[in-house]
């Protein structure tokens, strides 16, 4: 028999301040390095703000946050998932005041969710590290990042306290291993950074990271702390063993973030990778008592998985929005590469869950799609049977793993309403329940409509999952 989901399940979606924000420069708002990023995280930072960076703009979320939200509360959402764009708060990021307006903004925005009894659930940093501090400090290969981010964190924490219980310390931490100006904020091109930056960068956050959940908690038990990576499944391509072995490589690239994260040392597999690399990661005598203040939860953005194959060459390869591997004959694609497939997030959940026992929030899950706008007798609306059905099956599998005894607090879909695609910076690649007028040339009115997929969301909170 069909049974719900969990009464206190978190049903909601989720955003980044630099993907639907806009206003880039106002009320006091300083450059962050998306602002220098006209064509999306996979290409590095120019030098000049373009204005064809359609980030700039956004969706106007700014100007229209009540509007948004009100969409959301009427879907029914219990959870909604938004970043603080650090550079509003703190301009250049180093500064010792705040930025009274950007604090305000946000605090008018947390409001509006509690309104609609909508919880907040806040990432501090989603690929939006201030353009300043990159540019001073080459980002978090300076040990400096970690005075400034906890001082940014401690003052969010301060302000929102008692309005705010969840929290993310940074987006997809592990993919500081692909695009390390993306999530570092590191400019030295990436062919000139050693691994030993990479992992150097990758301590610097890690500890930042384990204070943030200390603070939080000392500035209010109630705060739930989570990290935050890009969760990615890895299958042998074939049953030879070093296939498989080619998969427990991979992982613990993945791992190295969530085992530091949420076991609170290091894994036993850095010690014989760094002597076989030569990496000397520089710490001060308190960081290993720092990283024991693990996080409360663990949560995951999940869009695709992959194969491993020792000898990939003789493979095609697929696309992936971070990583890339080797393709999966048994699975289709989106139309953007990426492979769909919806077990692989009951595996993945189960994965996590079998190895930490903590609570897993996915936090991004959606199909980026070439949405359009028709006349319905209902009026203009997407019909994004696609998206419904993408969805459908991925949260079924949720459910398995509910079944299977995992521990699952909620799940936002991402993008749930259009916003700017990061790896491809344009407004074509869709996830919304809520489509914007905006192209990819700047126009449009920026009216809001209402997809197929809203209403049928809005049915999924409301019968708890009964209708999947
Ligand atoms: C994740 C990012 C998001 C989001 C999503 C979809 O990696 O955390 O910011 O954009 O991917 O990616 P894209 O927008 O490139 O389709």
């Amino acid at each position: 028999m069909k049974t719900a989901f969990p009464k206190n399940f978190l049903w909601g979606g989720a955003t980044a301040a630099n993907q639907c924000e806009g206003a880039y420069n106002v009320d006091g708002k300083g450059l962050s390095i998306q602002d220098f990023m006209p064509d999306g995280v996979m290409k590095p930072p120019g030098k000049t703000i373009e204005e064809r960076n359609l980030k700039l703009e956004g969706i106007d979320y700014y100007h229209h946050y009540k509007e948004d939200i009100a969409l959301f509360a009427e879907m029914g959402f219990k959870v909604y998932r938004f970043s603080i764009a650090w550079s509003r708060i703190f301009p250049n990021g180093d500064e010792e005041k705040p930025n009274e307006a950007g604090l305000k903004f946000y605090e008018d925005v947390i409001d509006e969710c509690r309104k609609y009894r909508i919880e907040p659930l806040i990432t501090l940093s989603h690929y939006e590290t201030p353009y300043h501090l990159a540019k001073t400090y080459d980002g978090w290969r300076s040990r400096k990042m970690i005075e400034f981010y906890t001082h940014y964190a401690k003052t969010v924490f301060t302000r929102y306290k008692g309005k705010v219980k969840y929290w993310l310390t940074f987006n997809e931490i592990n993919s500081l291993w692909h695009f390390p100006y993306m999530g570092a904020g590191i400019l030295t091109p990436k062919e000139k950074l050693s691994k030993q930056d990479l992992y150097q960068a990758a301590h610097h956050e890690l500890v930042a990271s384990a204070m943030t959940v200390k603070l939080a908690h000392e500035i209010d038990p109630e705060n739930m702390v989570g990290c935050m990576v890009l969760g990615l499944v890895n299958y042998p391509r074939t049953c030879h063993p070093d296939d498989i072995i080619a998969v427990m490589e991979e992982n613990r690239k993945g791992f190295f973030f969530t085992d530091i994260h949420m076991r609170g040392h290091y894994p036993f597999y850095t010690k014989q990778m760094f002597e076989k690399e030569n990496i000397h990661i520089q710490m001060e005598d308190e960081d290993m008592e720092i990283l024991k203040n693990t996080c409360d939860f663990l949560s995951f953005s999940y869009y695709m998985s992959k194969c491993m194959a020792k000898d990939d060459s003789q493979y095609e390869k697929g696309k992936g929005n971070l990583t890339t591997g080797v393709k999966n004959p048994y699975l289709k694609e989106s139309e953007w590469g990426w492979q769909i497939d919806p077990q692989g997030l009951r595996y993945i959940l189960n994965m996590y869950y079998e190895r930490y026992e903590k609570p897993l929030f996915i936090v991004e899950n959606g199909l980026g799609a070439m949405d359009e706008l028709v006349q319905t007798d209902q009026g203009m609306c997407v019909e994004d049977d696609y998206r419904i059905a993408y969805m459908n099956d991925h949260l079924l599998e949720v459910k398995k793993a509910i079944d299977d005894g995992v521990d699952v607090m909620g799940y936002t879909a991402w993008g749930c309403i259009d916003l700017i695609s990061a790896s491809t910076a344009e407004m074509k690649k869709r996830y919304g329940f809520i489509y914007v007028d905006r192209n990819n040339d700047g126009s449009g009115t920026l009216k809001r409509y209402r997809k197929k997929s809203f209403y049928w969301y809005k049915e999924v909170i409301a019968s708890q999952g009964l209708n999947l």
